[in-house]
């Protein structure tokens, strides 16, 4: 196929994601700060990635780690101040680094002036700003909540005999949408971040936005696919392209949306061009294949299989192959480690299974998305005890499994693949005390893995460290615009050890070849045109099997050709 899509900088960039809590301490309190990704902003930009994405460093009481706003329009003191952030943003012009903010709109803190107003009166002004149920109508129809201790989405509220919603933790009430006033707030925020520079928005959970706001009785039927009763909301697109009209088609900027429950069906209603809404968005079928779905986090029993895989990152391909675009992500600050989880992070096969799923993020079509330690090969810390977490859904849902009666253990040991808080352990930057990220104790463990090499500084020095691998591949994406644009092409569908595809542009074409097994495998393409190959890159050394079609991978082996 020829190249038909538009070609835009945020489809070339690569995303960078950080964690500021957990990036770089500068003033000894244990927490990540703005002037710790100042002070890190050379080794950034040393990656080769172009696109900053800060998760929420708005004011905020930390319910959930700032996706608890009560101040939009100022720094978090943990984090620091409005001139650190002015100065940070500066940095990053200066070394042409694009800033994407986080836009958590679908609630806010109740610590935000707007719900201290609207739980005053049932006539305040701010009233309709939040879903509110009045307690003479009875109780309000059943819906689930991810962090509330009681799986309850409803709060009582005695000041004015009322309930509240709530989809997420009793701190963080959903902001009402369908009020003409929020959105103009929420537009007017928007406009201020814009006037300062920053380059786009990633927009929490942006699928929840519009509900049916009669809250019909859930079906008898429901067995906790809430999805449907929280995303996808009647007005969700006549919102998105009042947004659109009124703040995001003034500006160069780029949108990519959180979008929990929206399938390949729904998927150009949000990105094509013509419909004038979001950029991008992220789709959670691959974070959904090898756990429970539904209202609870469980690692799913029976191994995920590669062919499973393929099949996700095939027909999202599949698509935005004419209109749209993709996002492409393994693991970000709401899921465990990518080589935890896709790779193997066993001492024996670390090495080449972080690098194997680089390759395959920077060869895919679709924009990258990296979070940071994913460069370095950082792994789950899978803790042993309650007491070492600290994320709010694992805390609540521990509190819910002990009332119930559940079975304590299994709840562990489940988190230990589960929990957000493997994704949430500091950034490992050297062998110093804590990895260098705090003189302080950490608000979170470091794990205890950068002392065997997995931290930037030793791997800095060593030209075959995954860090340096990632810079290379990074390079090679970069300077091959096949791998951007070019058209995805799976090969070998069925087979479980081997993900092998082609990108094709114009006269160009790639071979990509990722083992994903823990044993040597030989794979042959008898079937395909070529009659020499050139060797892009490999995490591995290339074993020559005598026979051009034929090609042997070391275990978590991957390889890119060039076909001739
Ligand atoms: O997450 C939304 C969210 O809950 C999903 O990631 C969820 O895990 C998935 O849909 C389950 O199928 C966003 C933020 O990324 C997260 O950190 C916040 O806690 C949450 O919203 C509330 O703002």
């Amino acid at each position: 196929m020829q190249h038909t899509l538009q070609r835009e900088w945020w489809k070339e960039g690569i995303v960078y994601q950080i964690y500021p809590r957990s990036f770089q301490d500068t003033t000894g309190n244990g927490v990540g700060d703005l002037q710790g990704i100042i002070r890190r902003l050379d080794y950034i930009k040393s990656l080769g990635v172009d696109i900053i994405w800060l998760n929420p460093v708005y004011q905020s009481p930390n319910d959930d780690n700032g996706y608890d706003i009560s101040d939009y329009r100022n720094i978090m003191s943990e984090f620091g101040t409005m001139a650190d952030f002015d100065e940070l943003l500066a940095g990053l012009k200066e070394r042409d680094l694009k800033l994407v903010m986080d836009l958590v709109v679908n609630h806010s803190s109740d610590e935000h002036y707007w719900f201290q107003e609207s739980k005053k009166s049932r006539n305040n002004p701010y009233r309709d700003y939040y879903h509110w149920w009045p307690s003479e109508k009875g109780t309000p129809p059943k819906r689930w909540s991810f962090f509330d201790e009681e799986s309850n989405a409803w709060k009582y509220d005695e000041t004015t005999d009322s309930y509240y919603l709530h989809c997420f933790s009793v701190k963080q009430p959903d902001l009402k949408w369908e009020n003409p006033k929020v959105r103009k707030e929420v537009y007017n925020l928007m406009e201020f971040w814009f006037k300062k520079g920053v380059d786009g928005f990633r927009m929490d959970v942006i699928s929840f936005i519009s509900k049916d706001i009669n809250y019909p009785e859930l079906p008898e039927s429901y067995n906790g696919e809430f999805i449907p009763f929280y995303s996808n909301g009647p007005k969700l697109h006549e919102y998105l392209q009042e947004m659109n009209r009124e703040v995001l088609s003034k500006y160069d900027i780029m949108t990519v949306g959180e979008a929990p429950g929206v399938d390949v069906n729904r998927a150009l209603e949000f990105v094509d061009e013509e419909r004038k809404e979001l950029n991008m968005f992220f789709h959670f079928d691959l974070m959904n294949l090898d756990r429970t779905e539904g209202e609870t986090f469980e690692m799913a029993k029976e191994p995920w299989k590669l062919s499973e895989f393929k099949k996700i990152h095939s027909k999202w391909d599949e698509v935005f192959s004419e209109k749209g675009w993709g996002s492409m992500f393994l693991n970000n600050h709401d899921f465990p480690r990518t080589v935890s989880r896709w790779g193997n992070d066993s001492r024996t096969h670390w090495y080449n299974s972080a690098t194997m799923l680089q390759t395959f993020l920077l060869s895919m079509r679709g924009t990258p998305f990296f979070y940071y330690g994913e460069e370095i090969g950082m792994t789950n810390i899978k803790f042993e005890h309650i007491s070492e977490y600290k994320d709010i859904n694992t805390l609540n849902r521990y509190k819910l499994e002990k009332q119930n009666g559940g079975d304590l253990i299994a709840f562990l040991q489940n988190e230990k693949h589960a929990s957000r808080d493997n994704a949430r352990t500091p950034m490992q930057w050297d062998t110093s005390a804590n990895s260098g990220f705090t003189t302080a104790k950490p608000w979170l463990k470091v794990n205890e893995n950068f002392k065997e090499g997995i931290n930037a500084a030793s791997q800095e020095e060593d030209k075959t460290s995954v860090l340096n691998f990632f810079r290379k591949m990074v390079q090679i994406r970069k300077n091959h615009k096949t791998l951007i644009y070019g058209s995805y092409n799976l090969e070998l569908a069925e087979n479980e050890q081997v993900y092998a595809y082609t990108r094709t542009l114009n006269h160009e074409r790639y071979l990509v070849l990722l083992s994903f097994s823990t044993k040597k495998t030989v794979v042959a393409f008898e079937h395909l045109d070529f009659t020499k190959v050139e060797l892009i890159i490999s995490n591995d050394d290339i074993y020559k099997t005598g026979r051009l079609k034929h090609f042997e991978l070391m275990p978590y082996q991957a390889t890119i050709y060039q076909l001739l």
